[in-house]
């Protein structure tokens, strides 16, 4: 299977995040994407498909935004990663947002993603590695995957958090539909709900976000993901969320993917982009599931028994000691 990575994709490193009520070291680290080139052998630098597939899916002022805070930060004086402190309950109207304390909790959801003079760059090649794989795809591979890095999923049009500051997998889907692919899905099998992704396409017709994870009621990202939320307008029923009790093993979760599969294959695709998490694995230190290394192997053959062509993203997996051997495992199972 082809594989996508860019160098540029290490540079972000934020020194630490804020949850549970303190400071702790931040978790999506470089040694992440390190250790799976180590496990997956040779990747191809991706081709660069410029700015215009991003602002597809990304607001301008968005992308402004994440280009200009860190410089913007530190010309106000302050020090380290830009992260915000205040944010708006509900989002009314666009404001006219002067301060840049103002401007980070606008364009975020949490305190877990900060922003450094590099995340633009590694968010812009970790899409630019996912495209190169759509593209693979379409011009005939069966699978392709992209070391995304940083991942993608909890990033909205216009906000990042959880890690994510570039939607990588709706990135793909739009730029599938607009080289001609009629119907895309997105199956998410992330640990956490990808409410960025699920968000991009709530009231679209044409593309499915099929999303298992661990319950809201327990887990981030809290406020979506619930098993009622399925879409609206044109994207009533194009939305299917599963989510899991903390402690699931692969039977229930092999059960809820099929489930997934079915709903994708009724709706009629072309391309499934699959947003991959490994945090979903038994020893992951800020998740809950009991997945283990072979089960990934038979949870990416029942994929790709279904006979649909498969981009393959990376998004989560914080035990850096087992995410090589992990992705491994769910790449030999195509
Ligand atoms: C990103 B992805 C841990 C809190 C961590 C952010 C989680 C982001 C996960 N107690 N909060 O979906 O793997
Ligand atoms: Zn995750």
């Amino acid at each position: 299977m082809r594989s996508f990575f860019d160098p540029r994709q290490l540079a972000h490193a934020p020194s630490r995040e804020f949850h549970n009520g303190g400071w702790s070291a931040y978790a999506e680290v470089p040694a992440r994407a390190e250790a799976i080139l180590a496990a997956i052998g040779g990747t191809e630098r991706p081709a660069d498909h410029g700015e215009t597939p991003i602002a597809r899916v990304h607001a301008a002022a968005y992308l402004d935004y994440l280009k200009t805070a860190p410089a913007r930060w530190l010309a106000d004086g302050r020090e380290g990663d830009v992260i915000g402190y205040t944010w708006p309950a509900v989002r009314r109207r666009p404001l006219r947002l002067d301060r840049i304390d103002a401007l980070a909790g606008w364009y975020s959801i949490d305190a877990a993603t900060p922003l450094t003079a590099d995340s633009w760059t590694s968010a812009y090649w970790s899409v630019q590695s996912g495209l190169s794989a759509l593209d693979a795809v379409l011009a005939g591979d069966r699978a392709a995957f992209a070391l995304c890095r940083p991942p993608g999923h909890h990033a909205g049009a216009d906000y990042c958090g959880g890690y994510c500051h570039l939607n990588t997998a709706a990135i793909v889907a739009q730029a599938a539909r607009d080289g001609g692919v009629a119907r895309v899905a997105i199956l998410d099998i992330d640990y956490h709900h990808g409410n960025g992704t699920q968000d991009i396409f709530w009231t679209r017709g044409d593309v499915f976000y099929a999303s298992i994870h661990a319950d809201p009621a327990t887990d981030y990202p809290f406020y979506w993901g619930h098993a009622d939320e399925a879409g609206e307008g044109e994207g009533a029923g194009t939305t299917l969320n599963l989510p899991l009790a903390q402690g699931t093993t692969l039977a229930p979760f092999r059960a809820a993917q099929a489930r997934a599969l079915d709903a994708i294959a009724a709706f009629g695709v072309e391309i499934v982009v699959v947003s991959f998490g490994a945090d979903t694995w038994e020893g992951d230190p800020i998740s809950a599931f009991r997945l283990r290394t072979p089960d990934y192997a038979i949870l990416a053959g029942d994929i790709a028994a279904r006979g649909l062509p498969c981009v393959v993203l990376m998004e989560g997996g914080y035990a850096v000691s087992a995410l090589g051997a992990n992705v491994a495992s769910f790449l030999d199972g195509f």
